[in-house]
C-alpha cells in the first residue's frame, strides 16, 4: 500500500480554512483534583516504597476520578526527600499523546525549578532528582528520561503489566535499564509492583480507554 493510499491525498488548505494553523501554544494540565492531592502533603518520604505509594495514590485517583489513564508519577529531590512535582496520564482529556504521567511530572518539575534540565553538576551536587513512575516508562518516555536530568528511575508495575491490559508500550530497547545505568541513571524496578498493577487491572474492569502507538501487522 502506498502512502497516498493509506492517508489519502491532502488537498491544500489556505489558512481562512485552516483556522487551527493560528493556534501557538498548547497547555496541559493535570485534573483538578490535584491541587487538594497535594495540600497538607508533607509526609517523610523516607524510603521508596513511601515515595512509589504516592504514585500509585496518583494513578489509582487518577482512574477512580476518570480524569485519565492508569499512571501516576513524581519528581523528589533525593537528599532532602522534598517532593518537587506529581503527574498523571491526561492524554485523552488533553487530546496530546505525549501527555504520560512522567512527561507531566518532569515538565512541572522543570518549571518549577525554572530549567530545562534537572540535572545538577558540581559544584551543587546536593541536588539530585528522581522520577517516580507507578509503571515503568513507556518508549517515549524512556527516550525523555536522559534528556530531563533526572539521575534514578523508580517503577512500579512493569511494562508487561500494561501490555497485558493492553497498552502499547512501544518499540523500547529490550534492556532499557541498562541502557539508562550506561547513561548514569540508576534504575530500580518492581517497588509496589502489586499495588500499581492492581490499579491497570482496575482500569480494565472499568472499561477506561486503551489507546497507543499503532502496531502494524
Ligand atoms: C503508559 N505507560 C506509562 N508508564 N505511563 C503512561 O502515562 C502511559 N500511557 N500509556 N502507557
Ligand atoms: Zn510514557
Amino acid at each position: 500500500m502506498g502512502p497516498s493510499a493509506r492517508f489519502g491525498t491532502l488537498a491544500p488548505v489556505g489558512f481562512e480554512e485552516n483556522r487551527a494553523l493560528l493556534n501557538t501554544c498548547f497547555r496541559a494540565c493535570l485534573p483538578a483534583w490535584t491541587s487538594d492531592f497535594l495540600q497538607d502533603r508533607q509526609e517523610d518520604f523516607s524510603c521508596d516504597e513511601a515515595k512509589m505509594a504516592l504514585a500509585v495514590e496518583l494513578s489509582r485517583r487518577n482512574v477512580l476520578e476518570g480524569t485519565g489513564g492508569p499512571f501516576g508519577a513524581a519528581i523528589f529531590e533525593s537528599h532532602s526527600r522534598r517532593l518537587i512535582s506529581v503527574g498523571v496520564n491526561v492524554v485523552v482529556p488533553t487530546r496530546l499523546s505525549i501527555a504520560h504521567a512522567e512527561i507531566m511530572a518532569l515538565s512541572l518539575a522543570q518549571t518549577a525549578l525554572d530549567t530545562h534540565t534537572l540535572h545538577v553538576s558540581a559544584p551543587d551536587v546536593s541536588k539530585v532528582y528522581e522520577l517516580v513512575t507507578s509503571c515503568e516508562p513507556c518508549a517515549m518516555c524512556f527516550g525523555a528520561i536522559p534528556w530531563s536530568g533526572v539521575s534514578r528511575v523508580l517503577c512500579g508495575a512493569t511494562s508487561e503489566d500494561a501490555t497485558a491490559i493492553g497498552f502499547d508500550e512501544g518499540p523500547k530497547v529490550e534492556d532499557w535499564p541498562s541502557a539508562l545505568r550506561a547513561r548514569g541513571i540508576e534504575v530500580t524496578q518492581e517497588i509496589l509492583r502489586a499495588e500499581a498493577r492492581s490499579v491497570l487491572d482496575t482500569y480494565r474492569e472499568r472499561g477506561g480507554p486503551i489507546y497507543g502507538g499503532q502496531l502494524l501487522e
